[in-house]
């Protein structure tokens, strides 16, 4: 299978190492735009398993990072006591704001989550926005037809498939269906699948790079693959990869708290390439880059895995 993403050699950029606290691991970055940087939001897990979301900045981002002193998104209401975790960032043009759809974890399973915030030095939450089991959302960055979309995660029927969900105010979700099934039995994607970036904006369609879960009888493997929504009218699916496109390779994904993870939550474009920031085996942050116009051409043409 031809290569469509390149690791980066400083891989991995960010470790628990990098945190100002003590901290058992940092993962599942959230990746956007910001005062002409790139600023991630890190998952980091503390001592206790509860996560937080961090902010971390690079002007190239892959050097230098600097980690703020304290979280930006940390449990403080009692439906996120386990967590906040796993966050996807989407800058909002008509808001001049970015909205952090996240994981709020906790005794009632994990539920999705929004917050927004212009600076990233305060969030204001909206609150639990879609009940548990749910996670995996994200949020297109305008309204089409005047109604905001969501990403989910639902389990539902047994398993996890993708779900759009419509909004006229960022608070109130309806409409909801399924978008991309889960496609069972052997598939590389066939045990559930979710949300990976935020959904990305091109010529062509929303580009959607997914997370595909395989269950094997030694425990699950995530890998990523693509998908490609009608620009227009996005609960249209029109594309999507038979075999992954990026999957757990260097003894950094293949090693660590959760083995043979490879899991985005977020994406830049720079020159034509899309810079996806993925968490590594749940302890570490990673960057692997890929031409735009090489991932649409092969989203528009499955090849054999
Ligand atoms: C998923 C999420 C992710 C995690 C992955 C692999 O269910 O909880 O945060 O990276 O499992 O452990």
């Amino acid at each position: 299978m031809t290569e469509l993403f390149h690791r980066h050699p400083a891989n991995p950029l960010l470790t628990a190492a990098d945190i100002p606290v003590h901290a058992a691991s940092a993962f599942n970055p959230a990746a956007t735009d910001f005062d002409g940087e790139i600023l991630l939001l890190v998952r980091v897990e503390d001592g206790r398993g509860i996560s937080a979301l961090w902010v971390a900045r690079s002007g190239d981002g892959v050097t230098d990072w600097r980690v703020d002193a304290r979280p930006l998104l940390f449990p403080v209401e009692p439906y996120e006591e386990w967590g906040c975790e796993d966050g996807r960032i989407t800058y909002v043009p008509e808001l001049g704001e970015w909205v952090i759809a996240y994981t709020a974890y906790s005794y009632l399973g994990p539920a999705v989550a929004l917050a927004r915030t212009r600076d990233f030095r305060s969030v204001e939450r909206l609150g639990i926005v879609l009940s548990p089991d749910n996670k995996d959302a994200a949020l297109f960055p305008h309204r089409i037809d005047g109604q905001w979309l969501l990403l989910h995660r639902p389990v539902a029927g047994g398993t996890g498939h993708m779900w759009l969900a419509s909004s006229p105010d960022l608070l109130h979700w309806g409409r909801s269906n399924v978008l991309l099934r889960a496609r069972g039995e052997v598939w590389w994607d066939g045990a559930r699948i979710g949300g990976g970036a935020q959904p990305l904006e091109t010529p062509d369609g929303w580009l959607l790079l997914y997370h595909g879960v395989k269950q094997m009888v030694s425990g699950p493997v995530y890998r990523v693959g693509l998908a490609l929504l009608d620009r227009d009218d996005p609960w249209r699916a029109v594309a999507r990869t038979d075999g992954w496109v990026f999957a757990p390779e260097t003894p950094y994904e293949r090693a660590g708290d959760v083995p043979n993870v490879v899991f985005p939550c977020g994406a830049v474009l720079r020159d034509g390439e899309v810079w996806m920031y993925y968490g590594a085996a749940d302890s570490s942050v990673c960057l692997a880059t890929a031409r735009l116009d090489e991932l649409i051409a092969a989203v528009k043409r499955p090849s054999p895995v």
